[in-house]
């Protein structure tokens, strides 16, 4: 990546638009751990590209996450998937991180899709829950504005999050599936999971379930203009609230087995996204 990581992002889109054969696109979505199969569930990809090619991405290290983005005509949308995703526990910048939804951005989308999977920590949430995340406790110690002053067309460095999680986005998934929970997510930096004691302390702090991921692509959604949704597919117990230990294998299966179903969830909200129809 260049050292201008807004540069970076316009770059990046040009390539995409090449890549994709789509001068713009409408929704940006990115998939977490094992949520592939929902990919799938959003119909068959117009075209399916390497991110190496798109250019700004680092080499993704860990089992289930694929270096591919996908577009997509979703109804009259225009949807840009991320099959995976890149992470801080992977050694790479905060950039780094936040370079696809800056580049989501930068090729037109106004609403970003976040999914992951997520340790539940509030004891409603049993494995294989999809939660709409209302709000985050970022304790990743980072933020994706740290850097250069942005540039026109982007939100001041000092950005406002106090309605960050779409409250639009949520009630439209609500009307998809007036069943889905919300929560709040705590975002760690990892790779490892908790001590028991870390979640109880996050309990006490209002977290509703944990994870590794997803905060800071959303600032730098809304810093860029976006719209965001958080969905958290919840895999495991968090720590000390069940008999067993964590498994990272084990979470993957879990959320395989419910991502196709969720996956159906947002091909019914994405065509109806885009605020003014025109997509
Ligand atoms: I899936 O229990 C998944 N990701 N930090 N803790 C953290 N990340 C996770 C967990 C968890 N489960």
């Amino acid at each position: 990546m260049t050292s201008d990581p807004y540069a970076a992002a316009r770059a990046s889109a040009e390539n995409l638009a090449r890549l994709s054969g789509q001068e713009r696109h409408d929704v940006a979505v990115v998939l977490g751990s094992g949520w592939a199969p929902a990919a799938d569930a959003l119909g068959t990809p117009a075209a399916e590209f390497d991110l190496a090619e798109v250019g700004g991405f680092p080499a993704p290290t860990v089992a289930g996450h694929v270096p591919l983005a996908r577009s997509v005509l979703v109804g009259g949308t225009r949807v840009l998937i991320y099959l995976g995703r890149i992470h801080l526990y992977e050694g790479n910048s905060v950039h780094a991180v936040v370079h696809g939804v800056r580049t989501a951005a930068a090729a037109g989308c106004k609403v970003v899709v976040l999914t992951n999977a997520s340790g539940g920590i509030n004891p409603a949430f049993g494995s294989g829950q999809p939660v709409l995340i209302s709000d985050h406790l970022n304790l990743t110690g980072k933020s994706p504005l740290t850097g250069p002053e942005p540039p026109a067309g982007y939100g001041p460095r000092f950005t406002d999050l106090s309605q960050l999680y779409s409250p639009r986005l949520r009630a439209l998934a609500r009307q998809a599936n007036p069943s889905l929970p919300e929560g709040v997510y705590a975002a760690l930096p990892g790779p490892h999971y908790e001590t028991p004691a870390e979640i109880r302390m996050l309990r006490t702090a209002g977290a509703d379930m944990v994870g590794m991921s997803t905060a800071l692509e959303a600032i730098a959604a809304h810093h860029a203009g976006a719209e965001v949704l958080g969905v958290s597919l919840v895999t495991n117990p968090a720590a000390g609230l069940s008999d067993s230990g964590l498994d990272h294998l084990e979470v993957l299966d879990v959320a395989k087995q419910a991502a196709s179903r969720v996956g159906d969830l947002l091909r019914a909200v994405l065509p109806r996204m885009i605020a003014d129809g025109s997509a």
